[in-house]
């Protein structure tokens, strides 16, 4: 069986200390409730930080404390102040948690932060690696270790791994301004399976990865080196029965009898983490604007503020403290009598059976966060309206997750203090029958989707996702395959070898000019030549005057412009194909057309072939631009000897003669050769590897689906293997 380990900054399990003691406290957070329910049994380690900071603890306490957790099936990740200081109260909670919430004005840019919060990372990733096993399950949660799949992925190349963010995902626009956005992109994506609780940051996600990253997304996919890595929605649901069931519970009974208010007055709540997310201030601002709105609700209701203290070494959190207790005092000082107190507020956290008596008793739950990945106390609200002829009504912003699945919910924007005063109004007097519609349909699908279905979804589609992975692709040229490729070299008498240029020997680059040869290059290639047995050729889409400008020193065959021409290794360049190149009149201006309407764009002509690149231009507008021009060129070539093709950021009109497969046939067809490489990275390659003989190593360089045989995720990756074979081969004298 195996196990399913999970990995969140903090363990479901508190460690407290009172003088020398230690006490440990399970706390059934969602999270912890899901797994434990899951569908499959399933064995389960949790690794995560324990609460006490490990400068404050001794090695005795350390040792009492892993053994403690192993009782409960947990694991320590010992963080001292220092570390936690920059990577929690730091770079997740100073940087990332108010940018992902859209609050710019909090969002702080420290290095100091960044380099902590990679070095917790790596803490986590160091002490998680000697004891996983091979067919573990690893899930990992939450905005403070978007860095640890991919750490995980690098030392664990084939482990199963589920990420799943519990904060919105925000739209490029945010996330642009953060300085390490690729590298929190890339560590996510080192996950199999990334989870977001809604589409809405699915789709933001997709799009910043996109635009920022190399991956090019296709809808909920997308190929990460050679991985296929999906991205879903899974809104996290709640334990229903647990809330359905507590006000049958004698204790939450004995609460309920305890804070039932006056006859006749009705009680909304606010119950939330004392977070500027969660719009409490606007809220109370509404609620006075209700007061002064509509007196006649003055004495006839209450509001019961629970703010659950949270970050108090942040310090907006501190000021947002006072300046709700500002607020509070302000309501009750305007409208209180000495029988009637607006609001009752509680800065402190409530045991649970008394929470489940306010969310049963209360005739309104005012839930209108500014931002907010989910908000689990709108459902547990829902959930708790269970056996009354008068249910509650749950007033619910709009911009929080649960919104889209609660829309029986009266909702709001949190912004608009008189659409919210309205909301209290009508919640207040809805009609009995209007108040059971709407309950019933919300709880019928919080009954359904609850968080241990959740949890049961997100496991079942990471299997799915790596079940999918085998069966998808080259296989990856490394172990046992590229000792057999190394081994058919070492052995053969005569060697031809296929290499295209851009995206295979050299990574890209904007400019294409730029991509010139690095000394290492030219070096790995003179030694290669230097063997007698190995024949080279450098097959591009390049021009002749670049190849020979780079190559031309190099006893090497080159191919220009995708096999239009060639030069051996000593020559000139022979052309391929009778140039006629009528057709780039008559197309360069529908090219030139879509170059002005895409900014970013330019033409590459060479001589069998006009291309438009779109590389520097916007992804979506490229994309368009693209799809509208190959329409407008395949209308205008449909009769004449010349092709459209669409490929990585380019759409090429070109001689249909002329390609890499056509190219390279004559080498093959004069004789056998017992040792043939091929290797190159996009849809021009494709034609040279399916011309090739079955014992020809061909080799796809990057993602994408492709007929090579084996595939190598990075340009780096190829040139290390271009190095090992050189490593067999005799240096040349010179
Ligand atoms: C993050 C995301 C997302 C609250 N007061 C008391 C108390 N609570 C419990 C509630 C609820 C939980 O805390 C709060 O969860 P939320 O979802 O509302 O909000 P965050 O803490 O911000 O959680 C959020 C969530 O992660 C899950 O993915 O929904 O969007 O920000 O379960 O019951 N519990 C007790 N006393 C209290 O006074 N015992």
């Amino acid at each position: 069986m195996s196990r399913l380990i999970i990995v969140s900054n903090r363990l479901p399990v508190s460690v407290a200390r009172q003088d020398d003691t230690l006490t440990f406290q399970p706390s059934a957070g969602g999270v912890a409730t899901g797994i434990g329910s899951l569908a499959q049994p399933t064995e389960r380690l949790w690794f995560g930080w324990p609460g006490i900071a490990s400068d404050r603890l001794g090695s005795t306490h350390k040792h009492q404390i892993t053994e403690g957790l192993d009782e409960h099936g947990c694991k320590p990740i010992f963080l001292s102040s220092a570390e936690m200081r920059d990577y929690y109260f730091g770079f997740a909670n100073r940087t990332i948690w108010p940018l992902f919430h859209y609050f710019t004005q909090y969002t702080v840019f420290n290095e100091t932060y960044w380099r902590a919060y990679r070095n917790v990372n790596e803490h986590f990733c160091r002490d998680m690696l000697p004891l996983l096993k091979p067919d573990d399950r690893i899930w990992v949660h939450d905005y403070q270790l978007m860095l640890l799949p991919e750490m995980l992925r690098a030392k664990r190349p084939d482990a199963e791994i589920g990420f799943f963010l519990h904060i919105p995902f925000p739209s490029f626009e945010l996330l642009r301004l953060l300085p390490w956005r690729r590298e929190l992109l890339e560590g996510m994506l080192g996950a199999d399976l990334i989870g977001f609780h809604e589409y809405e940051y699915v789709r933001h996600f997709l799009s910043s990865v996109y635009r920022i990253s190399d991956y090019e997304p296709h809808l909920s996919q997308l190929m990460v080196h050679n991985r296929l890595v999906r991205v879903d929605a899974f809104p996290m649901g709640i334990d229903y029965q647990r809330f359905a069931e507590s006000s049958r519970k004698p204790e939450v009974l004995r609460e309920i009898d305890k804070i039932k208010p006056n006859e006749g007055r009705q009680l909304i709540i606010s119950v939330d983490r004392l977070d500027y997310t969660k719009g409490i201030l606007k809220r109370l601002e509404a609620y006075d604007w209700f007061l002064k709105q509509y007196p006649e609700y003055r004495k006839k209701v209450s509001l019961v503020v629970v703010a659950v203290p949270s970050r108090t070494k942040v310090d907006v959190y501190n000021e947002l403290r006072e300046q709700i207790e500002q607020i509070v005092g302000h309501i009750n000082g305007e409208y209180g009598t000495l029988n009637w107190t607006p609001i009752s507020y509680m800065y402190r956290s409530l045991p649970f059976d008394r929470l489940a008596a306010l969310y049963a008793l209360a005739d309104v739950a005012l839930i209108t966060p500014l931002r907010d990945g989910m908000n689990l106390v709108a459902k547990e609200y829902v959930a708790c309206q269970q056996d009354k002829e008068h249910p509650g009504i749950l007033i619910l912003s709009e911009m929080a997750g649960a919104a889209s699945e609660l829309a029986e919910a009266v909702v709001i924007n949190p912004h608009d203090k008189e659409a919210i005063a309205a909301a209290l109004r009508q919640a207040l007097e809805m009609p009995q029958a209007e108040r059971l519609r709407r309950n019933r349909m919300m709880q019928r699908r919080l009954s359904r989707y609850t968080v241990a279905r959740w949890a049961d979804d997100f496991i079942q589609t990471l299997d799915e996702v790596k079940t999918k992975q085998h069966v998808h692709g080259p296989a990856p040229l490394r172990g046992e395959r590229r000792q057999k490729l190394i081994h058919t070299y070492q052995a053969a008498p005569q060697r031809l070898m296929f290499l295209d240029y851009d995206g295979t020997l050299v990574g890209f680059v904007k400019q294409p000019q730029e991509a010139r040869p690095d000394a290492e290059l030219i070096d790995t290639l003179k030694t290669l030549l230097a063997d007698p047995a190995n024949h080279i050729v450098i097959i591009s889409g390049r021009d002749r005057e670049t190849l020979t400008h780079w190559f031309g020193d190099l006893n090497i065959t080159l191919i220009a412009e995708h096999g239009a021409y060639i030069r051996d290794t000593e020559g000139d360049w022979v052309a391929q194909v009778n140039p006629d190149n009528e057709w780039k009149e008559m197309t360069r201006p529908i090219l030139e057309l879509y170059v002005d309407r895409t900014p970013g764009a330019f033409i590459e002509e060479k001589t069998f072939s006009l291309v438009w690149h779109c590389r520097r231009s916007e992804p979506d507008l490229a994309d368009l631009r693209a799809q509208e021009l190959k329409d407008a060129l395949m209308g205008m070539t449909a009769n004449l000897n010349i092709g459209v093709f669409e490929g990585a950021k380019i759409v090429e009109v070109k001689h249909i003669g002329v390609n890499k497969g056509q190219a390279v046939l004559p080498w093959i067809s004069r004789q056998q050769w017992p040792f043939i490489f091929v290797a190159g990275n996009d849809y021009t390659d494709e034609d040279m590897f399916g011309v090739m003989p079955e014992n020809a190593f061909t080799c796809k360089i990057g993602p994408g689906p492709s007929r090579a045989h084996y595939r190598l995720n990075t340009v780096s990756d190829f040139r290390t293997l271009l190095a090992a074979m050189a490593a067999h081969c005799p240096r040349s004298e010179t």
